[in-house]
């Protein structure tokens, strides 16, 4: 008999959204008439841009062509891919050679653990995006710092009352919450990273919903961030290519280990050695939705999914509830001051709209729920019918 990873059974039982989809089945299960509408998961529901999809699509057909068939690599993307990013998203802050593309900021995440292995200590804002911490126990590391975020210190963590950690991942415009870090609080990090000689892992997923001129996009903003900063990007939410697969992870040339040794031969290391370079087809697709036509059809999705968001936010406003978010991120962060499954299951029960628990994020996201503007218009105006519908019923009984 082979012996269990031990790492793996100090993981809670089940990963947060396949728990959300049991639940869901179950009351379908019993109501098999309801109309779910899901502000659950935060995953694109809406059809391909018409030039980004005509990318992907030139792409298959040209691997049917003796010119256009290509095979495996290069293992850290296509160099027009790279470039492109470096300019249309770095404003060449960041040099080509430093981006490495990906098959999705997930998968990064998970091989970010290979890169700085079970002996390194973390911090992880709380709530959190759960990814960070199960990978990181999945590898074995034990001492993991949470730093609270709650509407007390703004989302912000007072790092004055922060212990050194080797690592600090930091995820803004913020999943779950939505909110976002303005340029004195990333200056603040940067500069305390740089005091602890902590690399800051900085997952920038949700950065194209920045509205607002004033909120840095990158954390290359911040001088200095690139002697002490790894960057996670991702096509998923900007292009719609949660299916797809598509991202990129940025490790400067300036940064190093303790030893001197460069962290990026080390990156490139693990890329070339377990990971054989993400989808040709998904890296032509990226090359078109970093074009001026493709630019503009992101442009057009993330205000789509921010129209979304927007009367999410303007409805729990209106019924009086605390909220955060859903102006420059697509998650809408309410505060129920109740258990937040109970409030999972009185809105699936009550107005058939799944929303994702803020206790799966961490002990500081319980009492509250996230609300994902992933949905079309329509379905995202009849949620609020339902739930202005409901909520304000079950306020009127409890006033009873
Ligand atoms: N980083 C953050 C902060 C995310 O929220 C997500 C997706 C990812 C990375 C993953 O990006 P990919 O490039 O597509 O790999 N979060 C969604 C989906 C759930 C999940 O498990 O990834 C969410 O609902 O939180």
């Amino acid at each position: 008999m082979v012996s269990r990873n031990p790492h793996m059974a100090k993981l809670k039982a089940g990963y947060l959204f396949p728990e959300i989809n049991k639940r869901k089945r179950a009351f379908l299960e019993k109501n098999p008439d309801a109309k779910l509408i899901s502000l659950g998961i935060g995953d694109t529901t809406q059809p391909l841009e018409k030039h980004i999809a005509y990318s992907l699509t030139q792409a298959a057909f040209g691997l049917g062509t003796p010119e256009g068939y290509s095979g495996y690599g290069p293992e850290q993307g296509q160099p027009v891919l790279r470039e492109r990013i470096a300019e249309k998203l770095y404003r060449n802050r960041i040099h080509s050679d430093d981006i490495f593309i990906s098959d999705g900021s997930k998968c990064d995440i998970g091989r970010l653990q290979l890169l700085f292995g079970s002996e390194v200590s973390i911090a992880v804002q709380d709530p959190v995006y759960p990814v960070y911490v199960d990978t990181s126990i999945m590898m074995g590391q034990q001492e993991i710092i949470y730093m609270n975020c709650s509407p007390e210190n703004n989302f912000f963590p007072d790092l004055s009352k922060l212990p050194r950690t080797d690592l600090i991942y930091f995820c803004s415009p913020n999943n779950p919450t939505g909110a976002t870090a303005n340029r004195a609080q990333l200056e603040q990090l940067v500069s305390f990273a740089k005091e602890n000689k902590s690399i800051l892992i900085f997952d920038a997923a949700y950065s194209m919903y920045i509205q607002d001129p004033t909120i840095p996009k990158t954390i290359y903003e911040i001088p200095g961030a690139d002697e002490i900063a790894i960057e996670l990007g991702s096509f998923s939410k900007m292009a719609g290519f949660t299916g797809v697969r598509l991202g990129w992870t940025v490790v400067p040339a300036k940064l190093e280990f303790e030893d001197g040794s460069l962290v990026k031969r080390d990156w490139d290391r693990i890329v070339s050695t377990c990971f054989n370079g993400a989808s040709n087809i998904s890296q032509i697709g990226g090359i078109g939705a970093l074009d001026e036509l493709g630019m503009a059809e992101m442009q057009n999705m993330v205000s789509g999914y921010l129209w979304n968001a927007r009367k999410l936010r303007d409805l729990f406003v209106e019924l009086g509830y605390p909220v955060v978010g859903g102006d420059n991120a697509p998650y809408v962060w309410v505060n129920f001051g109740e258990p937040s499954w109970d409030v999972f299951e009185s809105l699936l029960c009550g107005a058939q709209v799944v929303a994702t628990p803020g206790s799966g994020f961490g002990g500081a996201g319980e009492g509250f729920m996230r609300f994902s503007a992933f949905n079309s218009a329509k379905n995202t105006e009849e949620a609020v019918v339902r739930l202005r519908k409901h909520l304000t019923a079950t306020k009127e009984v409890a006033r009873v």
